[in-house]
């Protein structure tokens, strides 16, 4: 299919004319924007009913990826470039007399998900669709996204986002594919006369859930896969039951808001009903899709692979067991086999406190039957693995335990692969976090790395460096990523390495016009722009951070004449809102760049800019900007990260510790490409191990240290009296957790070494260079070829030359 620039804007024209029945050129760009998705739509929708209908021809294997969060950011652009069609808009919007970045600019960002696991959810969507992959997304349609951050005299404060506000042009409401989901009520087994037991249900609360459907469109392949997400609405022939707004109210409240929280433990009843809404509305609609096929049951696992994004969704087992037994009528060994060949299941976190665990009550009174069926695996579980690997171990492993159930354990237990999502992480997972299971199922452990769609990482948000990487290499990296690695035969060439630079420069100078629009903020757009973007968490480690600016700051303080090279700070993150020690660093954070920011001993050598409401569109601005990527956490946390990867394929040299895929970044670029300090994941352990560590200690041993941290108790950084004093106490009374004190000299050290090298302009360039042209392994393609391969066993499009 092609698009003239002429058949566009007749087509365009008429779709607008359609909707509103008045003049482009007078509508909002809202309106125009909206006009310009149905024609989107229109457009590829042919593709897309294709798509399924030779998924469904051809009986292929399918893969379902069922994830809480989906953080797949504006659209618009995207689905352009992936139909190809791109140019061809852009240049007849402009004909049409239209400004095409400000409708762009007037798509609502979908905030449906908190951080790295959402954003990496929406990135695989991206590759399986472009890998020509039968792959369907599985989550929630949340009323309301993750909340906006907006900063009140420093303290940030969470507003509703109402993302729907414009309504949704991508979306398909199919009421026609609604499934019920059974909560509450009760429940016993009942003979079938057939020797079968059968549940038989009272008083349960039935609730109908909606699809709305979202085309996934591949990168110029035809491809268009399905993005499901459900609506929880009140059965029509309910309606007699809800007579009050507070009955109506708990049925709504449970596709309302996404759980804002990824640390803490809260509304958890709720969030119990959203796993389970969504996951049994989609294990439902699997079922009934097999079905429709005529297959026996024993082709399930090879027609369908279920993948659970962390546990959120570890609710897959127990439901697809009990329509398998209730429903279908299998038999347990049967039903069992089918769950497990069907199911994987990823870890994210390491972090005890995100580790999801049930009380025993709560899932008897809101999911009876399933929690019949969950006490009935377990109860297997341990008359299967007692005798092999006696009590205690067996014991360590059950997915009932002191009260609650332990959802990972489910999902270990209940799937045929676990995987972590870096190799550091994976190891952690098999030698510490789940190393009981590892013992039981080694063969079941596998690491799949992450990787990012350089799709929108690259190509859209960073047009001109695309450009200049085609000039010199051609377009084949665009479908291979590894093809990246011929831009390394130009580092050492003058004339790309001066292109480069400019870019860079053009991008830091559209971030700094940004900063003065919205914060009045002058930036210097040839300082070293210097970018921490992520949740805020202390094992981020953003504090680290921010004593590292405040002691540069002192050091301006001794010496205002001191030469030092110009940095701007950019920090971007949104802290959980039950998070206080995390909304504390915000505070400071914003106390200390309000102080630098005003104070005219500093001027250019030192800005910070804390962007309020970090998220995918704002990542698009900054990433392309950034000359150094912070990817600080404390050795051993940060499961992965997927920022790091952005920002290494947009030029930035990362300073890091080594840390999750830092490792891989490292082994990739080299040591000399790269800045590394503080602690490794050994040392670490080491050190808690131990149990000597003082934090008091190695601040009496280090002077510099030791007057940095008396600013956040001495007055110096106005407006932080209470932080100041929790963050101090949080170092030093509480001995310091995750190690910053004892990582800050060395920390500080990189940090110098990334100064020098600014200086020499060449050198700098060039390992900007050597970063993006070592980038193609992170492509989310190569992850998603190796999930395809060897986890759900389902083949792609015949793709070229991929390797
Ligand atoms: C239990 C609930 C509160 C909860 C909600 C969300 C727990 C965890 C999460 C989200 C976790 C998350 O986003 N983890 C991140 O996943 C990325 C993708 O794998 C990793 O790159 C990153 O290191 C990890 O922190």
């Amino acid at each position: 299919m092609t698009l003239t620039t002429t058949e566009f804007k007749t087509e365009f024209t008429k779709v607008f004319e359609a909707l509103y029945a008045s003049n482009i050129k007078d509508a909002s760009s809202v309106q125009q924007y909206n006009a310009l998705g149905n024609f989107i739509k229109v457009y590829s929708s042919e593709n897309w009913n294709q798509t399924n209908q030779l998924y469904l021809d051809n009986q292929v294997k399918q893969v379902y990826y069922f994830s809480m969060e989906f953080l797949p950011g504006r659209m618009l652009k995207s689905n352009l470039l992936n139909l190809g069609i791109l140019d061809t808009v852009r240049t007849g919007i402009k004909e049409m007399g239209l400004d095409f970045e400000e409708i762009v600019g007037s798509e609502v960002d979908p905030a449906l998900g908190n951080g790295g696991l959402g954003r990496l959810a929406s990135c695989f969507m991206d590759s399986i669709a472009s890998l020509g992959i039968p792959g369907n997304g599985n989550g929630i349609r949340y009323r309301y996204g993750l909340f906006q951050q907006k900063f009140v005299d420093g303290y940030q404060v969470e507003l509703p986002e109402n993302w729907l506000r414009n309504g949704n042009v991508w979306e398909v409401r199919k009421e026609n594919k609604a499934v019920t989901v059974r909560f509450g009520g009760e429940v016993y087994l009942k003979e079938d006369g057939k020797n079968k037991l059968r549940p038989i249900y009272s008083n349960t609360q039935n609730i109908l859930a909606v699809p709305y459907d979202t085309g996934m469109i591949g990168y110029e392949n035809d491809v268009v896969n399905n993005l499901r997400l459900w609506s929880a609405e009140i059965p029509v022939e309910e309606e007699i039951n809800y007579k009050t707004v507070a009955d109506r109210e708990v049925v709504n409240q449970i596709t309302e808001v996404l759980y804002p929280d990824d640390s803490n433990y809260e509304g958890q009843l709720l969030r119990l009903r959203q796993e389970y809404f969504f996951t049994s509305a989609g294990i439902q609609s699997i079922v009934r899709f097999f079905k429709k096929q005529q297959l026996p049951w024993s082709e399930f696992s090879n027609k369908i692979a279920i993948h659970v994004n962390d546990t959120h969704p570890a609710l897959c087992v127990p439901e697809l067991m009990r329509i398998l037994l209730d429903e279908e009528g299998l038999g347990w060994e049967q039903a069992w086999n089918i769950t497990k060949r069907s199911i994987s299941y990823t870890n994210h976190t390491i972090m005890q406190e995100a580790m999801e665990k049930w009380p025993v009550q709560m899932v008897q009174e809101l999911l009876p039957r399933i929690y019949q069926i969950i006490e009935a695996i377990n109860q297997r579980h341990i008359d299967k693995k007692v005798p092999l690997y006696g009590e205690e171990l067996t014991y360590r492993t059950t997915i009932i335990s002191d009260g609650y159930i332990k959802m990972a354990n489910l999902a270990i237990i209940g799937s045929h692969s676990v995987n972590g999502v870096a190799q550091l992480h994976t190891d952690i997972l098999k030698e510490e976090t789940l190393r009981d299971f590892y013992e039981m199922y080694p063969s079941k452990f596998n690491n799949k790395t992450n990787g990012i769609t350089q799709r929108r990482w690259l190509h859209l948000a960073n047009e001109k460096l695309t450009h200049l990487i085609d000039e010199k290499i051609g377009k084949e990296w665009k479908t291979n990523p590894a093809e990246l690695r011929q831009f390394k035969a130009y580092s050492k060439d003058k004339d790309t390495l001066s292109c480069l630079a400019d870019i860079k420069l053009e991008n830091k100078q559209r971030f700094a016009a940004y900063a003065k629009e919205k914060y009045a903020i002058e930036l210097d757009p040839t300082a070293l722009f210097d970018v921490q973007i992520k949740r805020l968490h202390a094992y981020k480690r953003q504090l680290l951070n921010a004593l590292h600016i405040l002691d540069r700051y002192l050091k301006i303080k001794d010496d205002p004449s001191l030469e030092l090279q110009p940095r701007v700070f950019i920090f971007g993150a949104k802290a959980a809102p039950s998070y206080i020690y995390a909304k504390q660093i915000i505070k400071f954070i914003n106390a200390l760049a309000h102080l630098i920011n005003n104070d005219p001993d500093v001027g250019d050598k030192m800005k910070i800019v804390f962007v309020e409401n970090y998220g995918v569109s704002l990542a698009e601005l900054i990433i392309p900007a950034a000359d150094i990527s912070e990817q600080i956490s404390l050795a051993g946390k940060e499961a992965s990260g997927t920022s790091n990867m952005k920002l290494m394929l947009n030029g930035a040299l990362t300073l890091a510790t080594l840390d999750g895929a830092n490792i891989e970044i490292k082994d990739l670029v080299g040591e000399e490409n790269i800045f590394l300090f503080g602690l490794t994941n050994e040392e670490v352990n080491q050190l808690n191990r131990e149990g000597t560590y003082s934090a008091k200690r190695v601040l009496d041993e280090n002077e510099r240290l030791n007057r940095v941290l008396e600013c956040l108790i001495n007055g110096m950084i106005p407006d932080i009296e209470e932080e100041g004093r929790v963050i101090y106490d949080s170092l030093i009374r509480y001995n310091d957790e995750y190690y910053v004190l004892k990582d800050f000299e060395s920390f500080v050290a990189a940090q110098e070494r990334a100064d020098k090298l600014y200086q020499d302009k060449e050198a700098w360039n060039q390992k900007a260079l050597i970063n993006i042209a070592s980038s193609g392994p992170f492509s989310a393609d190569f992850t998603i070829m190796r999930y395809a391969d060897e986890i759900w066993n389902v083949k792609g499009k015949a793709i070229k030359n991929r390797s």
